[in-house]
């Protein structure tokens, strides 16, 4: 099933000077032909890109640094972000721009947000299931929030919190925080548990939730638990642990996501309004410590993931291939794996996986992006993290 060839560990580097940095290529093989693999820049952490209407590209850097990409250089940090608190899986995360970004310029962005008052004792109480990500000396009372704020020239104006993640809570993990608009106009969140397990199931806690929001932060009356007592009117779907992809199906006009599951049972979601995704009653994967969680098959109220991974490839990014480089990745859903160092392709039958592949870039890819002229833009994840361009390669295989 996974055709990948050796080529690329062994792969000769061309290297092209001309650009402010080298600009380093190599090729790797896919089922589809060669792909040439280009970095077009350096980063620090980065999260999340998107494409301006001009054909500038915003990119995210964990640390809180946003910067423009434009004609193969990286711009200084964007001024006017409200301040981001910087702490493992935790800082500056998604970037996107508004559907009529060409005459309002606003932009919007996901983040880890400090409360504004602490608590004079802020030590957790200890949940055993927590494990190794426990950490004792993490006392920071904080949550994923969402700001606007229109761009002009290097800096954001008139940011403003537009959503904030409910309650606020202690740790380090699972934020969520992938931005997506519907083609009708609203704001799709992604929110992760926070690693704390049973707020996905709770109404009242946007923890471990989908949300939907109108782009001024008011709520669309449509949204299925408005008027649902003791309900936040935000919550499109629920049950969800830590989904950091999140793309609309252009063929169905459905949201599709991605979660990442705890040992094992990563899943890719179909997203239906008020449906219940099972975390963490169920899970495909078990705890980290091996104790068993019960698969979504023995509960039938739970929405079933398309797909499920075991061991984990910790999904990341997505988006629905729509340009003519790769032709044959057309409506393909394709997102990056962080532990398995891939780009995940599915092939999709309506709303069926026909085929998987996996291309082996031995590099934590964080996220993804078709640029205008149907190449791949990715962003590798870590200290040194990159932006690299994929297109077809030249060269032949054997
Ligand atoms: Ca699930
Ligand atoms: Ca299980």
């Amino acid at each position: 099933m996974l055709r990948y060839s050796t080529f690329a560990a062994s792969a000769a580097l061309s290297l092209v000077v001309g650009s402010p940095m080298q600009v380093r290529a190599e090729e790797l093989g896919s089922k589809t032909g060669p792909i040439e693999v280009e970095q077009l820049a350096k980063l620090d952490n980065p999260w999340g890109m998107t494409r301006l209407s001009d054909g500038r590209m915003l990119i995210t850097e964990k640390p809180g640094r946003l910067r423009i990409y434009e004609n193969g250089k990286l711009s200084d940090p964007i001024k006017g972000l409200p301040k981001v608190e910087y702490n493992a899986q935790g800082g500056l995360l998604d970037v996107e721009i508004d559907p009529d970004f060409a005459n309002n310029g606003l932009v919007y962005w996901s983040y880890t947000e400090a409360a504004e008052q602490q608590p004079a004792d802020a030590r957790d109480v200890r949940d055993p299931r927590l494990g190794q990500f426990f950490d004792d000396n993490d006392n920071v009372l904080k949550g994923t929030a969402v700001a606007r704020g229109r761009l002009e020239g290097n800096e954001i104006q008139d940011a403003k919190v537009i959503w904030r993640q409910s309650p606020k809570t202690i740790g380090r993990n699972h934020y969520g925080g992938r931005l997506v608009f519907s083609p009708d106009g609203h704001l799709f969140i992604t929110s992760g548990d926070r690693q704390r397990f049973e707020p996905a199931q709770d109404l009242g806690s946007t923890l471990g939730k989908v949300v939907r929001i109108n782009p001024d932060g008011s709520i669309p009356k449509d949204n299925p638990f408005v008027g649902t007592q003791g309900a936040l009117p935000e919550i499109w779907s629920y049950g969800h642990r830590n989904p950091l992809g999140a793309a609309i199906n252009p063929v169905s006009g459905q949201l599709w996501i991605h979660e990442m599951g705890p040992k094992g049972g990563d899943e890719v979601n179909v997203i239906e309004p008020g449906k219940n995704y099972g975390w963490p009653v169920v899970s495909d994967g078990n705890n980290y410590d091996d104790s068993p969680i019960p698969d979504h098959a023995t509960r039938t109220e739970f929405q079933t993931p398309l797909r499920s991974w075991n061991p984990s490839i910790s999904p990341s990014g997505l988006l629905f291939y729509a340009g003519h480089r790769f032709p044959q990745w057309r409506s393909n859903a394709v997102f990056g794996g962080l532990s398995s160092k891939a780009l995940i392709r599915l092939a999709l039958d309506g709303d069926k996986v026909s085929s998987e592949e996996r291309l082996a870039l031995n590099k934590r890819v964080r996220d993804v992006l078709e640029d205008t002229d149907g190449s791949l833009l990715l962003l590798v994840d870590g200290d040194d993290g990159e932006l690299l361009r994929l297109t077809p390669g030249k060269r032949t295989f054997n």
